[in-house]
């Protein structure tokens, strides 16, 4: 990390609270002179006589005062190192919510010598003063962009190191192997006994599940914090930009019987239960000669290809020439590994033309009215049917959610990659009849990748290791 020292010396502010008129304004200010920093700023009402005798953690009450101008009233809050969330002396101080107040506060504490906090650099602080891990710290901001229930309950488990903890035991274990096949070789006169490869294979087996869970979980990470990019397509009219409007609870999309009346794809962010759909409302797929639907048709399947999920929209009335095309897509769309859900639309108009859906069976269409947000197998609402399908075409209950286990960043991914694949290749070695200290030196580079994701320092690590967990020296 590219950390300057003056960088950790300056003390720093911030307005924490969001850019906008509101109840209140948070100035958050954190270094080793904020106490006396904020003592220029806020002057403590009722028994207090000024800033210093303010206890930490006890909210007070107070004038704030520019340039001996008392420009409003507020509370302070002073955490003293090392128990606030920098790790520093820290004063939360609110004010009104004007950005008018705010920013004059904030201009005060600076003039009175701190400096403009960087995007990031609390929580910056708060891992370089070990309060919190790496991927804690990443967490932290995925908490502040979280848009559902699950991308809000993940990332708060991570912050409170959910997977440094999963990370970690992967860790201790290969240092627990590494620390004996080391003391094996530096203490050939002790009389240890090697230990038997396939012992340490069986050792190796539980590493490599471990880490094969947490590499497995990053593609649910992707979903839970980035959303899922999904292409409706359909021949024009079956319902498609009805399907947007339903799931979005408002007029998207310009909805008419006309056929090709969507052209440009339509966007609309939603939450359906655990998931967030980046959904896509395209151009009805047809042959045609009109040349701006065909510029429409152009874009649509663009789209399919940027898209990890298709939803193919037909109608009731049965499966035509344009559906076989999207039928083709959607089959092509799976056997590149996306995933497909097909939706039999305008069920309230008719179910009697069933049979000449056959085309769809391998897909299991889901029998809906858009318009009506109806399902027509199990009666309950279409929204609720894509929701239990989603649930299960994603299954995430496959992870460890709520504990935070889960891979959310590429950073983090490419590290357990590169962690199992050292674990993998010790395994090869020792099975190849290989002695253990040649298995040790891809252990080496497993911990060292486990150690780059969560950025803690490695040999010292071992080395501490080795003599904690063996006497050798009695
Ligand atoms: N009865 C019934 N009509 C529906 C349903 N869904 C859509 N419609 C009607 O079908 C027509 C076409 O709907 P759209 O949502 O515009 O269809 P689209 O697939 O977006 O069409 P294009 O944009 O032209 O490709 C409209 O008149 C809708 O009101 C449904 O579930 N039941
Ligand atoms: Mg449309």
């Amino acid at each position: 990390m590219n950390t300057s020292e003056s960088d950790i010396i300056d003390t720093i502010a911030a307005i924490a609270t969001a850019r906008g008129t509101a109840g209140i304004a948070v100035i958050r200010v954190s270094g080793d002179r904020a106490f006396e920093i904020c003592e220029k700023v806020f002057f403590p009402k009722n028994n207090k006589k000024c800033f210093a005798d303010i206890r930490a953690n006890q909210a007070v009450f107070g004038e704030i005062r520019v340039g001996g101008k008392t420009i409003d009233e507020g509370v302070a809050v002073k955490f003293a190192a090392p128990y606030s969330y920098t790790g520093e002396n820290t004063v939360e101080l609110s004010c009104h919510g004007s950005v008018y107040i705010a920013n004059t506060v904030l201009r005060a504490i600076i003039a009175a010598g701190a400096r403009l906090a960087k995007a990031g650099e609390f929580t910056k602080r708060a891992y370089l003063n070990g309060k919190i891990s790496l991927t804690g710290a990443e967490a932290v901001g995925r908490l502040i962009e979280a848009s559902s229930d699950i991308s809000a309950r993940v990332a708060l488990a991570q912050s409170r190191g959910g997977l440094s903890k999963a990370i970690n035991r992967a860790s201790e274990q290969i240092k627990q192997i590494l620390s004996e096949v080391y003391v094996y070789i530096d203490y050939p006169d002790e009389d240890l006994t090697d230990m038997p490869p396939d012992i340490m294979l069986e050792k190796l087996e539980v590493i490599k599940n471990e880490l094969q869970k947490l590499k497995n979980s990053y593609s649910a990470g992707k979903i839970i914090t980035g959303g899922i990019n999904t292409a409706i397509i359909g021949k024009p009219n079956t319902g498609k930009s009805t399907l947007l409007n339903m799931l979005s609870s408002r007029d998207v999309a310009i909805v008419h019987d006309t056929a090709g009346t969507t052209r440009d794809i339509i966007e609309s962010k939603v939450n359906i239960g655990d998931f967030t759909l980046n959904l896509f409302d395209t151009a009805g797929i047809r042959n045609t000669s009109d040349e701006i639907e065909n510029i429409g048709i152009n874009r649509a399947r663009d789209k399919i290809n940027e898209c990890s999920l298709i939803i193919g929209v037909f109608d009731i009335d049965g499966v035509n020439g344009d559906d076989l095309e999207i039928i083709k897509i959607m089959t092509e769309q799976k056997n590149m590994g996306k995933n497909i859900i097909a939706l039999i639309n305008k069920c309230d108009m008719n179910t009697q033309y069933l049979s000449k859906l056959n085309d769809l069976e391998e897909f299991e269409p889901i029998l809906i009215s858009a318009k009506e947000n109806k399902e027509f197998k199990l009666g309950i609402s279409a929204y609720e049917a894509i929701k239990n399908r989603l649930d299960r075409v994603y299954n995430l209950s496959d992870y460890n959610l709520d504990a935070g286990e889960i891979l959310t960043e590429e950073r983090q991914y490419f590290e357990i990659c590169e962690a199992l694949e050292a674990v993998n290749n010790a395994s090869v070695v020792l099975k190849g009849g290989q002695t253990q200290d040649i298995a040790g030196l891809d252990l080496e580079l497993a911990a060292t990748s486990l150690d780059r994701c969560d950025s803690k320092s490695l040999s010292e690590d071992i080395v501490d290791r080795i003599f904690r967990n063996f006497c050798v020296g009695k």
